[in-house]
């Protein structure tokens, strides 16, 4: 018997982008445990991906392609050969794209945030085909937006100096379940005497664990920002000297602070004034004493109107009280920007030649597929590839996206481990290799490593790579070009810019051998400025928001469905809904694989003991949860984790393992935010009663 050990990368649209050892056995892979050696991963993997083995070798694996037999959405198919069946896509794609290769819509998003699984040979063959582009949209767009404009590019605290922090503010994260090796840290900062804040509006597992708890209305972060920014000057906790040299426009925004008083400040987002009020003062005074005050916002404070401007009036408040001076100071949204990573060479945008193809925004695919050739729109959708991505399942107003993916003169190919709610609309279904199969290469957005994923085992059954997939259509679409024959370790060869002084010493072969290797990056990226703005300056005021048509000041911007911003719509449904990860699922992936399902029991709804008792719901009791988009059931769990007036349903359930087939998007909206143009999935109305049992 032979055993190996073989260097891996976790795939996950998780921020910790774990560096992982997987153990062959003759050509099985036995065993995922996280490398001791990797400074963030340290041993540690989550539950989920502690189960990949499980997940790889599931009985349900796809393993050769399909065909459609049944009515679109039922799930029935006919195994066919590869050949077969891209015969069958390249005649399809050809004949459209004939008439209008802008009638062909790529749909992808992160199932492997592989930088060749991803984007790379897929998108030479859509600029060449000179198909739609896709608004990769539907997670963190807003949030990116508004922090560009504030601090020119998604940079921020590096995750390895987190423990040193002596404040600590989770801000729209729930870590354990979302970010686990920034929790380790967090954790690590308490026992050195930290102290930890979290903020959402429901008591996440995280905030259950940290010290306090500022369970504010969704969609008011922007508003409890302004109102920290009103102290911070009234009682000078500010570090004149940092705004003096490394910002701009302190002027405008202190005109515009001075309008939230902590009383409007409280009203508006549903806390005491003593919340607001203590917060800026431990923040600022913290920060006054010289200790390093460190803010871990997350994309959960994005996903409502105003989220961009949420992102940006939180993003001020390090350079406010000087908090960048430290390596543990500042704050992290995201590190994905200190990666330069090579999208053009991967990507070749240059194949698009003259044509600019229109883009459909993937949270809007639910309109798109139902709209009809117009001048505005373009020619109607005739196909749809999906890959990296189940968005009958993810996308918002979900009854709208099956209605689209039902549509019978509709040609849609999905690449699928599983078959997910959408491989259940497909005319083909490919099926694509899992992450110990194929060969990667990483960025991340949690910490500042490069990473490598070596393959540990041969494909299973028929399966493929995306790019071989890819390579093998762009071969029988006739694209001769060399550039459609590189290989899968060609591609990762070139993933990052070694002309980058953050990169200078990448070097695919000794990246696969060693597994990471850490970015050339200052331990304190902004302690002397050097914001990537186009003033270098941390941006108060942004000329550029004003160039596009944006309040250039920090400002609050309310939810679109909300009691107090719309009393109207919020008569008839009086709750706020918002559906954040569960703990055991990764958006919908992992929702087949059986023991973590277990774990996470059924769908549930998590609702305050006074708006149960007034819809005479019982702890146990199915409830059933609507608006004027649709309708889904959930077990209740009465509990004051929901605030008053707000229910929380954890997802991404797929629908069909749910018992109406049915899930938290069927009310989610497709309204787009400030900024980004992103989703908007935590700001809805909806109304509550008994089900059913
Ligand atoms: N286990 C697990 N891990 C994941 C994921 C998963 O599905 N499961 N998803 C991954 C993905 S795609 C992403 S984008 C990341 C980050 O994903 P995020 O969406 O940031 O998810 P969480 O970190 O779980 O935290 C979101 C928190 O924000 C809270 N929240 C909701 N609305 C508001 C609001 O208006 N204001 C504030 N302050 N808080 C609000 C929610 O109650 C929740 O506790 O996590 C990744 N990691
Ligand atoms: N209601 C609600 N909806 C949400 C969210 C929410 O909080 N609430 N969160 C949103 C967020 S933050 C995000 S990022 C999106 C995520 O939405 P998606 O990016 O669609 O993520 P997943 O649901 O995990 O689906 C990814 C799919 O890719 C497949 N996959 C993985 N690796 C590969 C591969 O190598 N090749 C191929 N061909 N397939 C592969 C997996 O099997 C899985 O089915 O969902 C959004 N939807
Ligand atoms: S999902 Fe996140 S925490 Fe889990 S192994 Fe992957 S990178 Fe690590
Ligand atoms: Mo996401």
């Amino acid at each position: 018997m032979t055993t190996t050990v073989v260097r891996a990368a976790c795939p996950h649209d998780c921020p910790d982008t774990c560096a992982l050892l997987v153990t062959v056995k003759d050509g099985v892979a036995t065993e995922v445990k996280g490398d001791p050696d990797h400074p963030t991963t340290a041993g540690v993997l989550c539950t989920k991906v502690s189960r990949y083995v499980e997940r790889t070798y599931h009985p349900d694996r796809l393993l050769h392609p399909l065909r459609r037999v049944g009515k679109k959405g039922e799930g029935k198919f006919e195994r066919i050969s590869w050949d077969e069946a891209l015969d069958e896509i390249a005649r399809r794609l050809s004949e459209i794209a004939a008439r209008d290769p802008q009638a062909i819509v790529p749909y992808s998003y992160c199932g492997t945030m592989g930088l060749v699984q991803g984007e790379a040979m897929s998108s030479r063959f859509f600029n060449k085909l000179g198909a739609s582009l896709l608004e990769r949209t539907i997670c963190a767009t807003a949030g990116a937006t508004g922090y560009k404009y504030t601090i020119g590019g998604s940079i921020g605290t590096d995750l390895e100096h987190f423990q040193d922090a002596k404040l600590l503010l989770i801000w729209g994260g729930n870590p354990i379940a979302s970010n686990l090796h920034f929790w380790t840290r967090a954790q690590e900062a308490k026992r050195r005497g930290a102290k930890l804040i979290a903020i959402d509006p429901y008591r996440s597992l995280t905030a259950e664990k940290c010290h306090q708890h500022i369970a504010l209305l969704p969609g008011t972060d922007a508003a409890l920002a302004l109102g920290l920014m009103h102290v911070l000057i009234a009682e000078d906790l500010l570090d004149h000297d940092y705004i003096e040299r490394y910002t701009l426009g302190f002027e405008a925004l202190n005109e515009r602070a001075a309008e939230w008083t902590p009383e409007r400040t409280a009203a508006t987002c549903g806390i005491t004034v003593d919340e607001v009020v203590n917060l800026a003062r431990e923040y600022g005074q913290a920060a006054r004493r010289g200790e390093p005050v460190a803010i871990r916002m997350n994309y959960g404070i994005q996903r409502v109107h105003g989220g961009g401007m949420a992102v940006r009036n939180v993003a001020c408040l390090p350079a406010l009280v000087g908090a960048w001076r430290h390596a543990a100071g500042g704050v992290q949204l995201s590190t994905s920007g200190s990666f330069p990573a090579n999208k053009p060479a991967l990507q070749r945008p240059d194949l698009l030649g003259e044509r600019k193809p229109r883009s459909v925004n993937m949270v809007q695919i639910g309109d798109a597929l139902l709209a009809e050739a117009s001048p505005d729109f373009g020619p109607k959708i005739e196909a749809v590839v999906v890959y990296n991505s189940n968005p009958v399942a993810v996308a918002p107003e979900s009854p709208k996206v099956q209605q689209g993916f039902a549509r019978e003169d509709l040609f849609t190919v999905v690449l699928e481990h599983f078959a997910t709610d959408t491989v259940d609309y497909a005319d083909i279904v490919l099926p694509a290799t899992t992450q110990l199969e194929h060969v990667d290469a990483h960025l991340a957005y949690g910490h500042l490593y490069m990473m490598a994923n070596n393959a540990a085992i041969a494909p299973l059954g028929e399966a493929k790579s995306n790019a071989e997939i890819f390579r093998l259509l762009a071969a029988r679409m006739g694209f001769d070009d060399p550039l459609f024959r590189e290989t899968d370790d060609e591609l990762a060869a070139q993933a990052f810019d070694k002309s980058h002084p953050r990169a200078i010493h990448f070097d695919w072969e000794s990246l696969k051998r060693r597994g990471w290797q850490k970015l050339n990056m200052p331990e304190a990226p902004f302690a002397e400025g050097g914001f990537p703005t186009p003033s270098g300056k941390c941006e108060f005021y942004s000329s550029t928001m004003a160039a596009d048509g944006l309040d250039p000041v920090p400002a609050f911007i309310a939810p679109y469905e909300s009691v107090a911003s719309n009393p109207a719509l919020a008569a008839k449904y009086p709750l706020s809904m918002i559906s954040p990860p569960a703990r055991n699922f990764l958006n919908s992936t992992f929702v087949n694989v059986q023991s973590l399902r277990a774990t996470e029991g059924e769908p549930h709804l998590d609702i305050h003991p006074n708006d149960a008792a007034a819809r005479g719901i019982a702890h146990g009791d199915m409830a059933r949860i609507f608006n004027d988009r649709g309708s889904f059931v959930a077990r209740a769990r009465v509990t004051d984790k929901a605030r008053e007036g707000l229910v929380v349903a954890l997802s991404v359930w797929w629908k069909k393992l749910a018992s109406d087939g049915r899930n938290a998007n069927e009310v989610t909206s497709q309204h787009l935010t400030d900024m980004g143009r992103g989703p908007t999935f935590y700001d809805l109305l909806v109304q509550v009663e008994k089900a059913a049992p």
